[in-house]
């Protein structure tokens, strides 16, 4: 129905919009992009990760995900630009293609689509899934407290009517599950990049302990000299560190699993801004914020990559 050429990056579009967005950036880069369907929502609407792969099977990979909590809109809107960036940039730029010929990268941008949904037709501040709660007229489970690592520890709330709610048990939201069926049956992730909004932080593990990770000085190289490739763009400054030291302990997310998994190349971003507009950034953001933050995930990439 559009062509990428003629798609509005700088926009925020309803979920409709980006699943049939990304059907037309399969069909003008079917060599290089692929569609998967990794399962259903809670409310059964289709799960697609969008894999770049130059072929061989189950190369080195890279994960993306944007948007596993729905309010943060220029997180999901960040993935749909980056992901035409890679789209667009392979075969020209050098060190992006160099990445392709052995890496594969795989970047799920609606993690939450029933919260996205309902960010559009309910209420822009939802932050949750949208499952029921057995007993309990609240709806929904924070995805990002709700996967296998220190469940249920410090920073996570066991009531329903919470943000933060954990969930009845790790992994209960489907929207999870899906995810880690699939980072566990390919076996060959290298990194796992989950973005949120807002703070201008990179962190590294653990959200569930405060206490260093083994490879806390890689990763804290690494994600120092990511941040000073996004602040040469425009000067936008970010804060390095693990999620607990540098934001709050937050027990069950997404980069302290994959972390234990073995992927060490376990990242989180939170983009712009630092609080001025928050979680409804203005769209004229949307693509400095991709712009400056590819940058930082070539960098990460790269290094991935080298090592
Ligand atoms: N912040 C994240 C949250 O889930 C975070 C911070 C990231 C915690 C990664 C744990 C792991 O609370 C936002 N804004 O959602
Ligand atoms: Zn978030």
């Amino acid at each position: 129905e559009f062509s990428t050429r003629s798609f509005n990056f700088g926009a925020y579009h309803r979920l409709e919009t980006i699943y049939s967005w990304m059907d037309t950036l399969v069909a003008q880069y079917p060599k290089l992009v692929t569609k998967q369907d990794i399962g259903r929502s809670y409310e059964n609407r289709p799960m697609y990760v969008l894999k770049f792969s130059t072929g061989g099977n189950k190369r080195p990979a890279i994960w993306i995900d944007t948007g596993i909590h729905s309010r943060e809109w220029v997180s999901q809107a960040t993935g749909v630009w980056t992901a035409n960036k890679i789209a667009t940039d392979y075969g020209t730029d050098a060190s992006l293609t160099s990445l392709l010929n052995t890496m594969d990268i795989y970047m799920l941008l609606l993690a939450n689509p029933d919260g996205y949904s309902y960010t559009h037709s309910n209420d822009r501040m939802w932050r949750k899934t949208r499952s029921k709660n057995p007993g309990s007229v609240c709806i929904g489970v924070d995805p990002n407290r709700n996967w296998d690592a220190g469940f249920g520890g410090p920073g996570a709330s066991n009531n329903p009517c919470s943000e933060s709610y954990h969930g009845p048990s790790a992994h209960s939201e489907i929207e999870v599950k899906n995810v880690v069926n699939l980072i566990k049956s390919h076996g060959n992730f290298k990194s796992f990049i989950s973005v949120h909004a807002y703070s201008q932080l990179l962190m590294y593990p653990y959200g569930y302990s405060c206490g260093s990770v083994p490879h806390q000085p890689e990763l804290d190289s690494v994600g120092k000299a990511a941040v000073q490739k996004l602040t040469s763009l425009y000067g936008t400054k970010y804060k390095v560190g693990s999620i607990c030291n540098i934001i709050y302990p937050a027990s069950g997310g997404s980069i302290d699993w994959s972390y234990n998994l073995g992927i060490k190349y376990s990242f989180a971003f939170e983009l712009r801004d630092t609080g001025r507009y928050g979680f409804i950034l203005p769209a004229n953001q949307i693509i400095p914020t991709a712009t400056e933050t590819w940058l930082a995930l070539k960098h990460i990439m790269e290094h991935v990559r080298d090592h």
